[in-house]
């Protein structure tokens, strides 16, 4: 019930000449708007592509590494570097937290950049020029993307993925030519060729680890570090922001909650192993806030990557 009611028999009344123009001017309005929203997709050329599959994190981040082992040529911050070949397509990984590989692309040249999620939503938001599109897990969501101006671009995360969202900063490069690299601080002794990157080489075909040597292993062991995304949290200069650091924590006791109950837990391969696979088992006390994500390891990357956490001395 309104406050006031109507006039009586306002229902039968004649409308007025006045509210007969709105009704038409708004109609009007309404179909303009409607026909326009056809145009625009059609000639507009602002639509996202409509090119997606269906995939899983496990699977794509499957794709991701064979994708990066094979095309690396360095890393930049502990991020692998990627200068992909016009037309070819690009797997680019969102994860808690950060954005994998950096890119270093070449001006006016097309490229194919798939994008998925390895854990939860994140949002794929390209600075300056403000692009954004969201980013799923299980879902590999296909950019048709031709960059147009040379610079530096950041890739900043722009929905909510926890503590920390912030820090998950990417970066692509746009060249003109090859010249262009050392402005950007590519140098020569930064970006290998393909191929022969020492950021990320293929272990798992080079030798079994029950052959290799302990330096091999630290050394595959800081390459998978790198590769897999757990120096987004994991430090190696002592800061525990995030989780962790990788810094003299082995052979120290670590203090845990198991169900509920705390206790400590000695740091060895037992520990590494379990921290690893069920990373919600045992609970650092200290880091409740951070969730560290399961991720898709082989026995023998847990091998190299705890060799690795053993070299890492005070
Ligand atoms: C998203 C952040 C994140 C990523 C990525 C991550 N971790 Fe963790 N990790 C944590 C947090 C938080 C803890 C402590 C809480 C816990 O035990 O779950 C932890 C605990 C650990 C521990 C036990 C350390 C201790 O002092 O108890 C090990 C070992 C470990 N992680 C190894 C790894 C390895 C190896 C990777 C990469 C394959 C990795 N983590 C990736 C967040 C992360
Ligand atoms: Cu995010």
């Amino acid at each position: 019930m309104s406050l006031l009611s109507p006039v009586e028999g306002w229902y039968s009344k004649k409308v007025s000449k006045d509210e007969k123009m709105w009704i038409a001017i708004s109609f009007a309005l309404c179909v303009i708007l409607f026909v326009w929203m056809v145009l625009w997709h059609v000639f507009g050329n602002q639509n996202p592509s409509n090119t997606t599959y269906r995939t899983s994190p496990a699977e794509y981040i499957k794709l991701y590494e064979a994708y990066v082992k094979k095309n690396s040529r360095g890393n930049d911050n502990g991020i692998p570097v990627v200068m992909p070949e016009p037309n070819s397509d690009v797997i680019m990984l969102a994860q808690m937290w950060r954005w994998s590989p950096v890119l270093i692309l070449k001006k006016d040249e097309w490229y194919n950049i798939h994008l998925s999620s390895a854990d939860l939503l994140h949002g794929f938001s390209l600075q300056p020029v403000n692009m954004n599109f969201m980013v799923f897990p299980g879902y590999d969501y296909v950019l048709r993307f031709r960059p147009n101006a040379v610079g530096e671009y950041k890739v900043l995360c722009n929905e909510f993925c926890g503590i920390g969202h912030h820090t998950m900063i990417g970066k692509i490069v746009v060249i003109e030519n090859e010249a262009d690299l050392e402005k950007y601080g590519y140098t020569k002794d930064k970006l290998s060729a393909p191929n022969t990157a020492t950021a990320v080489t293929d272990t798992t075909t080079a030798a079994t680890t029950g052959e290799m040597a302990e330096a091999e292993m630290v050394k595959a062991g800081e390459q998978l570090y790198a590769l897999k995304g757990c120096n987004a949290c994991h430090k190696l200069d002592g800061t525990n922001q995030l989780a962790p650091s990788f810094k003299g924590l082995w052979n120290t006791t670590a203090k845990v909650k198991e169900n509920g109950q705390e206790k400590e837990m000695l740091i060895d391969e037992a520990y590494v192993q379990s921290s690893i696979l069920t990373p919600q088992k045992h609970i650092t006390v200290g880091f409740e806030q951070t969730i560290m994500p399961t991720m898709p390891v082989t026995e023998d990357e847990i091998k190299q990557l705890t060799a690795f956490i053993k070299s890492q001395k005070n």
